[in-house]
């Protein structure tokens, strides 16, 4: 057994053991309650899973195994003379819920590059469909060509004990993120490069490998890869992507079809293809506006008049967060740490100082700051990948760490077929005019 593999099977056999021992004694303990604006609404703050490898907090953020963001970057390991951390550390971080060592970390490395090869029925289908097809559905096509390669579903069919689900899982786990980075590389060059691919190199880290497929030079850019892909990957359980993959994972589909799921959930605008609409309505406003250095003023009229046509100012808001969300604040630190003089990041910040305002000043806004969206895109311009409809498949290859090692998860803790219950309407109404009855008899 490999050393990751061994680790994760010893931390989830601990695990299950003290959960099931914790539902023996306390399974019937009340710890929510839900109302009717909740069933209505979302299901906002509703407990309803258990999700291991991250947790949020409305007001510090995201917290992978209890460590912030800033922390990680203290923390996991770096290539030699890097700043940012290394993705495959908080890989192995959210699976074990230990920080690596940088041998550790090498190893994982060497991992995903030996498993990294991608089917060539996968690059036909591809091909098969027109350029422009969007990058995420070419994104999720190509995640669920990629079941072939599928081991766990292939033992299920031979006849696999529950015992060993976990097992299977993780060898899909690891060898379905190896490959991620080729498939999305691919579906870059194909749209926007004439099918001008790059090989990958494999003496190159996960995130600097993906950096030199996707043909954008420069160190800088890899750096920046190696962070977007370590702090885009998780963010609890209940964000649409990684509850998509838990509900899809939870009837045994395996990981190929799992994550196809949470990919389709991201492709939403109110998820994570807010962060093509972000770079998108700031083209138009600049366009609108004639500059490529609005001021203030100009940008908040722009605002008004978005808001006034009952459009969503994209990169602002959240479900849970009531802070500007940690990971939109450590890619203005990185922005300022290694960018100078760039028109489109300095009109970021500036929305930063307008938008809020104008959205508090609707009165219904939970959250008006911005989220991890707000920020990636004038980043990735600046480096020159100005293609913004590919932006949010660069967010599905970091999403995968966590989706998927939270499933590994969920397959060795043995969690059930999800099944929430739904009422109708008419229930409803009938539910409350019983409850008057009861309290007015
Ligand atoms: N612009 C305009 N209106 C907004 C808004 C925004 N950025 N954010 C919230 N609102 C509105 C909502 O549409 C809602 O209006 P109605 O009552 O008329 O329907 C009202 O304010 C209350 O919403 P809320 O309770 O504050 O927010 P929700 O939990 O319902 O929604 C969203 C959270 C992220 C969907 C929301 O803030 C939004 O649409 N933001 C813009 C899109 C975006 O950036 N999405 C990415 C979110 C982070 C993420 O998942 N990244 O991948």
């Amino acid at each position: 057994m490999d050393p990751l593999k061994q680790k994760f099977f010893e931390k989830s056999s601990k695990l299950k053991a003290e959960v099931k021992s914790l539902l023996k004694e306390k399974g019937d303990t009340k710890v929510d309650e839900v109302t009717l604006k909740q069933v209505y609404g979302g299901m906002r703050g509703v407990k309803s899973m258990v999700w291991e490898t991250s947790q949020l907090d409305p007001i510090v953020g995201i917290r992978f195994r209890g460590k912030s963001i800033p922390e990680l970057r203290d923390l996991l390991p770096r290539v030699e003379g890097g700043k940012e951390p290394l993705p495959e550390g908080l890989f192995w971080l959210m699976l074990v819920g230990e920080v690596p060592t940088e041998e550790e970390v090498k190893w994982l490395t060497s991992q995903w590059a030996a498993r990294a090869t991608v089917p060539q029925h996968t690059f036909d289908a591809l091909d098969a469909l027109p350029k422009d097809t969007h990058p995420m559905t070419q994104f999720s096509i190509a995640i669920v060509s990629l079941q072939t390669e599928g081991i766990f579903a292939k033992k299920y069919s031979e006849g696999l004990s529950k015992l060993d689900y976990w097992d299977a899982t993780y060898e899909d786990t690891m060898n379905l993120i190896a490959k991620l980075p080729r498939v999305a590389a691919y579906i870059y060059r194909r749209s926007y490069h004439n099918g001008d691919h790059i090989a990958p190199d494999v003496t190159k880290d996960w995130g600097a490998n993906f950096a030199h497929m996707l043909g954008i030079p420069g160190e800088d850019f890899k750096s920046f890869m190696r962070l977007y892909l370590t702090i885009h990957s998780d963010h609890e359980g209940g964000n649409a992507s990684a509850h998509a993959t838990h509900l899809v994972g939870s009837t045994l589909s395996d990981a190929y079809m799992s994550l196809a799921g949470g990919m389709n959930a991201l492709a939403g605008p109110l998820h994570g293809l807010a962060n093509q609409e972000v770079i998108k309505w700031i083209f138009k406003m600049l366009d609108a506006l004639e500059t490529k250095t609005p001021s203030k003023e100009q940008i908040r009229k722009y605002v008004k008049d978005t808001l006034a046509a009952r459009q969503v100012i994209p990169g602002y808001g959240h479900a849970v967060l009531r802070e500007p969300d940690p990971r939109f604040v450590e890619q203005k630190r990185f922005a300022k740490d290694n960018i100078t003089g760039s028109d489109i990041i300095e009109v970021v910040w500036k929305c930063f100082e307008v938008v809020p305002e104008e959205l508090m000043a609707l009165g219904k806004v939970k959250n008006p700051w911005p989220n991890v969206d707000a920020h990636s895109g004038a980043i990735l311009v600046h480096y020159g990948m100005t293609e913004y409809s590919f932006y949010t498949v660069l967010f599905g290859v970091s999403r995968a760490m966590g989706v998927l090692s939270a499933l590994c998860w969920s397959r060795a803790l043995g969690f059930p077929l999800e099944r929430p219950k739904s009422v109708t309407t008419k229930w409803v109404t009938e539910y409350l005019e019983k409850q008057k009855e009861t309290t007015t008899s």
